[in-house]
């Protein structure tokens, strides 16, 4: 069994040249949800050709580069995942813009979420990576780096806890020959603006979704990848496992990226939006996006007393200690 932070086959010091994929069978920019839904089972990606357009595109353009140089000016945070210079996140987004909800409530984009992780995703984040002019390669690594590996039973197990980002050593992409974990994890990178080798474009390392193990995180790349490139619009569909990770911005235009990853109701979502979603956010939410945002109940998990309600009572709603009249 091979998972995660099991020892690759591979020695370490291994840097791989030739990538064992043919570039033109790989996937292109697509609106068939039939060929974008094979594209992920076989490649762990699936490339959505104009998934924003027009008016939306440029909403959600204008409104994003406007809070991202407030928020430099302001904090200027940088990505726990991608701590290097002139990368900058902007997180929470929907408390940022209705626009921002949009993404959300993208029915293609949202189907082929339900299509890896079933029909009571939650949502985990909408938050924006941007690569300024200058910044630097970030790890590879998989969105679901917290998954436990496969446990061989005459050996002990991984502590739940015990999980690292930083752990893989994998240099091998290709299909694993035994079991290996499901997707608990799907994301979508929105390109807001143009994806290129340039500006910086997502890196994504085909079929490795099926690896059964997380990368190896130096940098430079031990392991060859490619970039997910595409006009301002596209949007890249991709497998929790997929190995990818943000690329060196070498040209003078930054790129701005939003990435609305959703996980499997068991799991914790990124951003806590049942303690950090602003309230007029809250009120003018639809009920279907609230319950994938946390306030949902499912299989009893997620009650505060109540199985059915959504939202779940508040604190200063639900019943506390009851006393028998003397
Ligand atoms: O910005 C990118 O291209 C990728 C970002 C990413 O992989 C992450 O934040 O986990």
């Amino acid at each position: 069994m091979l998972d995660n932070a099991t020892q690759s086959s591979v020695p370490q010091d291994t840097v791989i040249d030739d990538p064992p994929w043919d570039v033109s069978t790989l996937p292109k920019p697509e609106t068939d949800p039939a060929k974008l839904r094979n594209d992920l089972d076989v490649f762990g990606y699936g490339i959505i050709a104009d998934a924003l357009a027009g008016p939306l595109l440029s909403r959600i353009q204008d409104r994003l580069f406007e809070q991202a140089r407030c928020e430099q000016d302001f904090y200027d945070q940088s990505n726990p995942a991608n701590p290097i210079a002139h990368a900058q996140w902007v997180n929470m987004l929907l408390n940022k813009g209705d626009v921002f909800l949009e993404l959300v409530r993208h029915p293609l984009a949202m189907s082929l979420i339900e299509y890896v992780l079933g029909p009571d995703y939650q949502i985990s984040c909408v938050d924006s990576q941007i690569q300024h002019p200058g910044a630097g390669i970030m790890s590879l690594h998989t969105d679901q780096w917290w998954m436990p590996p496969l446990q061989e039973p005459d050996r002990p197990h991984m502590r739940a806890s015990a999980m690292r980002r930083d752990i893989g050593n994998g240099l091998d992409p290709t299909q694993a020959q035994v079991a290996v974990s499901p997707p608990m994890v799907a994301n979508i990178m929105w390109m807001v603006t143009p994806f290129t080798v340039e500006t910086g474009a997502t890196r994504v390392v085909p079929g490795s979704h099926l690896s059964g193990c997380a990368p190896d995180t130096s940098v430079p790349h031990k392991i060859p990848s490619i970039a997910a490139e595409g006009p301002a619009g596209t949007a890249f569909v991709f497998d929790g496992r997929l190995w990818h990770s943000a690329w060196s911005n070498s040209s003078d235009q930054s790129r701005y990226g939003i990435t609305t990853a959703c996980c499997g109701p068991q799991c914790r979502p990124i951003e806590n939006y049942t303690r950090g979603l602003r309230p007029a956010v809250m009120d003018a939410c639809p009920p279907e996006i609230l319950a994938r945002l946390g306030f949902g109940v499912w299989s009893s998990y997620g009650h505060t007393g109540d199985m059915d309600l959504c939202p779940p009572k508040s604190g200063d709603q639900v019943i506390g200690p009851l006393y028998r009249s003397k």
